[in-house]
Protein backbone atom coordinates (compact mmCIF):
# COMPACT_ATOMS: atom_id res chain seq x y z
CA UNK A 1 0.00 0.00 0.00
CA UNK A 2 1.28 3.37 -0.75
CA UNK A 3 2.51 5.69 1.98
CA UNK A 4 0.42 8.08 1.60
CA UNK A 5 -2.76 5.88 1.64
CA UNK A 6 -1.96 4.28 4.97
CA UNK A 7 -1.47 7.90 6.21
CA UNK A 8 -5.11 8.80 5.28
CA UNK A 9 -5.84 5.26 7.20
CA UNK A 10 -3.21 6.42 10.23
CA UNK A 11 -6.43 7.27 13.00
CA UNK A 12 -5.47 9.61 15.83
CA UNK A 13 -3.30 8.69 18.42
CA UNK A 14 -5.56 7.79 21.69
CA UNK A 15 -8.58 6.60 19.33
CA UNK A 16 -9.94 2.76 18.98
CA UNK A 17 -9.07 0.33 16.11
CA UNK A 18 -11.85 -2.56 15.95
CA UNK A 19 -10.20 -5.57 14.41
CA UNK A 20 -12.66 -8.00 12.94
CA UNK A 21 -10.88 -11.55 12.27
CA UNK A 22 -12.17 -14.85 10.46
CA UNK A 23 -11.03 -18.15 9.59
CA UNK A 24 -8.23 -16.97 7.24
CA UNK A 25 -5.64 -15.21 9.96
CA UNK A 26 -5.73 -18.70 10.87
CA UNK A 27 -5.12 -20.58 8.07
CA UNK A 28 -1.44 -20.69 8.75
CA UNK A 29 -1.73 -22.03 12.01
CA UNK A 30 -2.93 -25.31 10.28
CA UNK A 31 -6.39 -24.95 10.99
CA UNK A 32 -9.18 -25.09 8.11
CA UNK A 33 -11.19 -22.09 6.68
CA UNK A 34 -14.31 -23.18 5.70
CA UNK A 35 -14.84 -21.61 2.06
CA UNK A 36 -11.39 -21.89 0.36
CA UNK A 37 -11.39 -24.92 -1.84
CA UNK A 38 -10.40 -27.44 0.62
CA UNK A 39 -12.26 -25.98 3.43
CA UNK A 40 -15.09 -27.04 6.06
CA UNK A 41 -18.07 -26.42 4.13
CA UNK A 42 -16.27 -28.67 1.31
CA UNK A 43 -16.84 -31.37 3.77
CA UNK A 44 -19.88 -31.41 5.81
CA UNK A 45 -23.22 -29.37 5.07
CA UNK A 46 -24.08 -25.97 7.15
CA UNK A 47 -27.18 -27.69 7.75
CA UNK A 48 -26.04 -30.90 9.26
CA UNK A 49 -23.82 -29.72 11.46
CA UNK A 50 -23.67 -25.97 12.28
CA UNK A 51 -27.37 -25.35 13.12
CA UNK A 52 -29.45 -26.13 16.37
CA UNK A 53 -31.78 -27.90 14.47
CA UNK A 54 -28.92 -30.04 13.32
CA UNK A 55 -28.44 -31.00 17.18
CA UNK A 56 -31.56 -31.87 18.00
CA UNK A 57 -31.94 -34.02 15.03
CA UNK A 58 -28.56 -35.57 15.26
CA UNK A 59 -26.46 -35.10 18.26
CA UNK A 60 -24.34 -37.18 18.29
CA UNK A 61 -22.72 -35.78 14.70
CA UNK A 62 -22.85 -32.57 15.41
CA UNK A 63 -20.82 -33.59 18.82
CA UNK A 64 -18.39 -35.45 16.78
CA UNK A 65 -18.31 -32.65 14.19
CA UNK A 66 -16.56 -29.94 17.23
CA UNK A 67 -15.11 -33.16 19.20
CA UNK A 68 -12.95 -33.57 15.76
CA UNK A 69 -12.03 -29.85 15.77
CA UNK A 70 -11.40 -29.35 19.09
CA UNK A 71 -8.49 -32.26 19.20
CA UNK A 72 -7.28 -30.49 16.13
CA UNK A 73 -6.88 -27.23 17.92
CA UNK A 74 -5.76 -28.79 20.68
CA UNK A 75 -3.33 -30.37 18.69
CA UNK A 76 0.99 -30.11 19.65
CA UNK A 77 2.01 -28.26 15.59
CA UNK A 78 -1.20 -25.55 15.99
CA UNK A 79 -0.35 -22.17 17.69
CA UNK A 80 -0.69 -18.59 17.05
CA UNK A 81 1.00 -17.25 13.97
CA UNK A 82 2.58 -14.02 12.99
CA UNK A 83 -0.29 -12.51 12.36
CA UNK A 84 -1.85 -12.77 16.24
CA UNK A 85 1.50 -12.11 17.41
CA UNK A 86 1.33 -8.74 15.62
CA UNK A 87 -1.95 -8.19 16.79
CA UNK A 88 -0.92 -8.78 20.42
CA UNK A 89 1.45 -6.60 19.50
CA UNK A 90 -0.53 -3.62 18.61
CA UNK A 91 -2.58 -4.06 21.51
CA UNK A 92 0.41 -3.50 23.74
CA UNK A 93 1.96 -0.60 21.83
CA UNK A 94 -0.76 1.27 20.30
CA UNK A 95 -1.72 4.61 22.26
CA UNK A 96 -5.27 4.00 22.65
CA UNK A 97 -7.27 1.03 22.34
CA UNK A 98 -7.48 -2.05 20.05
CA UNK A 99 -10.34 -4.65 20.22
CA UNK A 100 -10.37 -7.45 18.45
CA UNK A 101 -14.00 -8.89 17.22
CA UNK A 102 -13.21 -13.04 16.00
CA UNK A 103 -15.60 -14.93 14.03
CA UNK A 104 -12.86 -17.53 15.04
CA UNK A 105 -13.83 -19.94 17.60
CA UNK A 106 -10.33 -21.09 18.34
CA UNK A 107 -7.92 -19.47 20.64
CA UNK A 108 -5.03 -18.45 19.22
CA UNK A 109 -5.84 -14.74 19.78
CA UNK A 110 -5.52 -15.37 23.27
CA UNK A 111 -2.11 -17.46 23.08
CA UNK A 112 -0.70 -14.87 21.17
CA UNK A 113 -1.48 -12.97 23.98
CA UNK A 114 -4.43 -10.19 23.12
CA UNK A 115 -6.61 -9.72 26.23
CA UNK A 116 -9.47 -7.14 24.82
CA UNK A 117 -11.20 -9.99 22.81
CA UNK A 118 -14.62 -10.66 21.85
CA UNK A 119 -15.71 -14.14 20.08
CA UNK A 120 -18.97 -13.26 18.80
CA UNK A 121 -19.74 -16.90 17.00
CA UNK A 122 -18.35 -18.36 20.19
CA UNK A 123 -15.51 -20.92 21.60
CA UNK A 124 -14.56 -24.18 20.38
CA UNK A 125 -12.74 -24.98 24.12
CA UNK A 126 -16.27 -24.39 26.13
CA UNK A 127 -19.31 -26.24 26.67
CA UNK A 128 -22.83 -24.47 27.56
CA UNK A 129 -24.58 -26.03 29.66
CA UNK A 130 -29.19 -25.82 28.52
CA UNK A 131 -29.96 -27.09 31.75
CA UNK A 132 -28.15 -24.36 34.00
CA UNK A 133 -27.21 -22.07 31.50
CA UNK A 134 -23.70 -22.26 32.66
CA UNK A 135 -20.63 -21.65 30.76
CA UNK A 136 -17.52 -24.30 31.17
CA UNK A 137 -13.96 -24.28 30.10
CA UNK A 138 -14.62 -27.84 27.84
CA UNK A 139 -11.04 -29.31 26.60
CA UNK A 140 -11.96 -33.27 25.99
CA UNK A 141 -15.01 -35.00 23.64
CA UNK A 142 -18.30 -33.95 24.52
CA UNK A 143 -21.69 -36.24 24.40
CA UNK A 144 -24.97 -36.17 25.47
CA UNK A 145 -24.35 -38.69 28.66
CA UNK A 146 -21.94 -35.92 30.07
CA UNK A 147 -22.89 -34.55 32.85
CA UNK A 148 -22.55 -30.52 33.64
CA UNK A 149 -20.18 -29.63 36.08
CA UNK A 150 -22.28 -27.08 37.51
CA UNK A 151 -26.03 -28.74 38.29
CA UNK A 152 -24.65 -32.15 37.82
CA UNK A 153 -27.30 -32.85 34.88
CA UNK A 154 -26.85 -34.75 32.16
CA UNK A 155 -28.14 -34.69 28.31
CA UNK A 156 -27.59 -30.63 28.25
CA UNK A 157 -24.30 -30.25 27.50
CA UNK A 158 -23.74 -27.92 23.82
CA UNK A 159 -20.46 -26.92 22.75
CA UNK A 160 -20.37 -22.83 23.01
CA UNK A 161 -20.24 -21.83 19.57
CA UNK A 162 -22.89 -19.85 18.05
CA UNK A 163 -24.65 -22.15 15.37
CA UNK A 164 -26.72 -20.76 11.91
CA UNK A 165 -29.75 -18.87 13.19
CA UNK A 166 -28.30 -17.86 16.74
CA UNK A 167 -27.96 -14.48 17.84
CA UNK A 168 -23.89 -13.46 17.69
CA UNK A 169 -22.53 -12.87 21.05
CA UNK A 170 -22.05 -9.31 22.83
CA UNK A 171 -23.47 -7.45 19.75
CA UNK A 172 -24.52 -4.11 21.95
CA UNK A 173 -20.57 -3.87 22.61
CA UNK A 174 -19.22 -4.73 19.37
CA UNK A 175 -21.96 -1.74 18.11
CA UNK A 176 -20.70 0.54 20.08
CA UNK A 177 -17.21 0.28 19.58
CA UNK A 178 -17.88 0.30 15.73
CA UNK A 179 -19.76 3.17 16.70
CA UNK A 180 -16.56 5.00 18.02
CA UNK A 181 -13.59 3.52 16.67
CA UNK A 182 -10.92 5.42 14.64
CA UNK A 183 -10.33 2.47 12.37
CA UNK A 184 -11.69 -0.30 11.29
CA UNK A 185 -9.34 -3.38 10.33
CA UNK A 186 -11.08 -6.42 8.42
CA UNK A 187 -8.71 -9.63 8.48
CA UNK A 188 -8.89 -13.32 6.81
CA UNK A 189 -12.91 -13.32 6.19
CA UNK A 190 -14.32 -13.88 3.30
CA UNK A 191 -17.65 -11.75 4.11
CA UNK A 192 -20.06 -14.35 3.96
CA UNK A 193 -21.62 -14.50 7.46
CA UNK A 194 -23.90 -11.69 8.39
CA UNK A 195 -24.28 -9.62 10.71
CA UNK A 196 -20.34 -9.56 10.94
CA UNK A 197 -20.28 -9.02 7.04
CA UNK A 198 -21.90 -5.96 7.73
CA UNK A 199 -19.59 -4.35 10.09
CA UNK A 200 -17.96 -2.67 7.16
CA UNK A 201 -20.82 -1.21 6.05
CA UNK A 202 -21.63 0.45 9.34
CA UNK A 203 -17.85 2.10 9.97
CA UNK A 204 -18.12 3.50 6.38
CA UNK A 205 -21.67 4.95 7.19
CA UNK A 206 -20.35 7.07 9.78
CA UNK A 207 -16.77 7.99 7.62
CA UNK A 208 -14.98 6.17 9.67
CA UNK A 209 -11.42 4.43 7.18
CA UNK A 210 -11.69 0.86 6.71
CA UNK A 211 -8.93 -1.66 5.81
CA UNK A 212 -9.24 -5.55 4.41
CA UNK A 213 -6.28 -7.32 4.73
CA UNK A 214 -7.36 -10.86 3.01
CA UNK A 215 -5.84 -13.34 0.40
CA UNK A 216 -8.29 -12.25 -1.97
CA UNK A 217 -11.18 -9.55 -2.36
CA UNK A 218 -14.12 -10.69 0.04
CA UNK A 219 -17.61 -10.29 -0.70
CA UNK A 220 -17.74 -6.49 0.86
CA UNK A 221 -14.41 -5.77 -0.95
CA UNK A 222 -16.16 -2.75 -2.72
CA UNK A 223 -17.10 -1.16 0.93
CA UNK A 224 -13.51 -0.93 2.66
CA UNK A 225 -11.49 2.49 1.78
CA UNK A 226 -8.00 0.34 1.68
CA UNK A 227 -7.09 -3.16 0.87
CA UNK A 228 -3.89 -5.19 1.03
CA UNK A 229 -4.08 -8.07 -0.27
CA UNK A 230 -1.47 -10.95 1.22
CA UNK A 231 -0.81 -13.97 3.23
CA UNK A 232 -1.89 -12.45 6.95
CA UNK A 233 0.95 -13.80 8.27
CA UNK A 234 2.88 -11.65 6.11
CA UNK A 235 0.77 -8.32 5.58
CA UNK A 236 -0.55 -7.90 9.31
CA UNK A 237 3.12 -7.65 10.77
CA UNK A 238 3.83 -5.29 8.33
CA UNK A 239 0.64 -3.26 8.77
CA UNK A 240 1.22 -3.14 12.26
CA UNK A 241 4.59 -2.12 12.01
CA UNK A 242 3.50 1.02 9.57
CA UNK A 243 0.47 2.15 12.20
CA UNK A 244 2.89 2.07 14.90
CA UNK A 245 5.78 3.80 13.33
CA UNK A 246 4.80 7.68 14.67
C1 LIG B 1 -27.93 -14.37 13.03
C2 LIG B 1 -19.54 -20.87 14.46
C3 LIG B 1 -30.03 -13.56 13.66
C4 LIG B 1 -19.73 -22.27 14.06
C5 LIG B 1 -20.37 -19.56 12.60
C6 LIG B 1 -28.42 -10.89 7.35
C7 LIG B 1 -28.42 -10.42 8.65
C8 LIG B 1 -28.36 -11.32 9.72
C9 LIG B 1 -28.30 -12.69 9.47
C10 LIG B 1 -28.29 -13.15 8.18
C11 LIG B 1 -28.35 -12.26 7.11
N1 LIG B 1 -28.34 -12.98 5.97
C12 LIG B 1 -28.24 -14.29 6.28
C13 LIG B 1 -28.24 -14.43 7.61
C14 LIG B 1 -28.18 -15.71 8.32
C15 LIG B 1 -26.76 -16.18 8.61
C16 LIG B 1 -25.80 -15.91 7.48
O1 LIG B 1 -25.07 -14.94 7.49
N2 LIG B 1 -25.79 -16.82 6.53
C17 LIG B 1 -24.86 -16.71 5.41
C18 LIG B 1 -24.28 -18.08 5.12
C19 LIG B 1 -25.60 -16.11 4.25
N3 LIG B 1 -26.27 -15.57 9.82
C20 LIG B 1 -26.56 -16.14 10.98
O2 LIG B 1 -27.27 -17.13 11.08
C21 LIG B 1 -26.00 -15.51 12.26
N4 LIG B 1 -27.07 -15.34 13.18
O3 LIG B 1 -27.83 -13.51 12.22
O4 LIG B 1 -28.98 -14.47 13.89
C22 LIG B 1 -30.91 -13.58 14.81
C23 LIG B 1 -31.65 -12.46 15.06
C24 LIG B 1 -32.49 -12.45 16.13
C25 LIG B 1 -32.56 -13.56 16.95
C26 LIG B 1 -31.79 -14.68 16.71
C27 LIG B 1 -30.96 -14.71 15.61
C28 LIG B 1 -25.00 -16.41 12.97
C29 LIG B 1 -23.77 -16.63 12.16
C30 LIG B 1 -22.74 -17.40 12.98
C31 LIG B 1 -22.69 -18.83 12.49
N5 LIG B 1 -21.55 -19.51 13.12
N6 LIG B 1 -19.36 -20.13 13.23
C32 LIG B 1 -18.41 -22.91 13.71
O5 LIG B 1 -17.36 -22.25 13.62
O6 LIG B 1 -18.48 -24.13 13.55
S1 LIG B 1 -20.10 -18.81 11.10
C33 LIG B 1 -18.68 -19.38 10.33
O7 LIG B 1 -18.46 -18.52 9.20
C34 LIG B 1 -17.43 -19.24 11.15
O8 LIG B 1 -17.60 -18.57 12.37
C35 LIG B 1 -16.56 -18.36 10.29
O9 LIG B 1 -15.70 -17.60 11.05
C36 LIG B 1 -17.60 -17.53 9.68
C37 LIG B 1 -17.18 -16.64 8.58
O10 LIG B 1 -16.30 -17.37 7.76
P1 LIG B 1 -14.83 -16.74 7.55
O11 LIG B 1 -14.20 -16.60 8.88
O12 LIG B 1 -14.96 -15.52 6.70
O13 LIG B 1 -14.09 -17.90 6.78
P2 LIG B 1 -14.13 -18.20 5.21
O14 LIG B 1 -13.54 -19.54 5.01
O15 LIG B 1 -15.50 -17.92 4.69
O16 LIG B 1 -13.15 -17.08 4.59
C38 LIG B 1 -11.77 -17.12 4.88
C39 LIG B 1 -11.12 -15.95 4.16
O17 LIG B 1 -9.74 -15.93 4.48
C40 LIG B 1 -11.22 -16.05 2.63
O18 LIG B 1 -11.60 -14.79 2.11
C41 LIG B 1 -9.78 -16.39 2.20
O19 LIG B 1 -9.45 -15.78 0.97
C42 LIG B 1 -8.97 -15.77 3.32
N7 LIG B 1 -7.69 -16.44 3.56
C43 LIG B 1 -7.41 -17.77 3.46
N8 LIG B 1 -6.11 -17.98 3.80
C44 LIG B 1 -5.59 -16.77 4.14
C45 LIG B 1 -6.58 -15.79 3.99
N9 LIG B 1 -6.37 -14.48 4.24
C46 LIG B 1 -5.13 -14.15 4.66
N10 LIG B 1 -4.13 -15.03 4.84
C47 LIG B 1 -4.31 -16.34 4.58
N11 LIG B 1 -3.28 -17.21 4.76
Amino acid sequence: MRSSALEELRPDAGSLIVVLTGAGISKESGLDTFRDADGIWSKVRIEDVATYEAFVRDPRRVHAFYNERRRGLLGANIRPNAAHLALARLEREWPGEVLVVTQNIDDLHERAGTTKLIHMHGELLKAECEHCRSILVWREDMSRDMRCDVCGRAAGLRPHVVWFGEMPLEMDRIGEALDRCGLFVSIGTSGNVYPAAGFVSETRARGTPSVELNLEPSEGASSFSHAIRGRASEIVPAFVDDLLKR
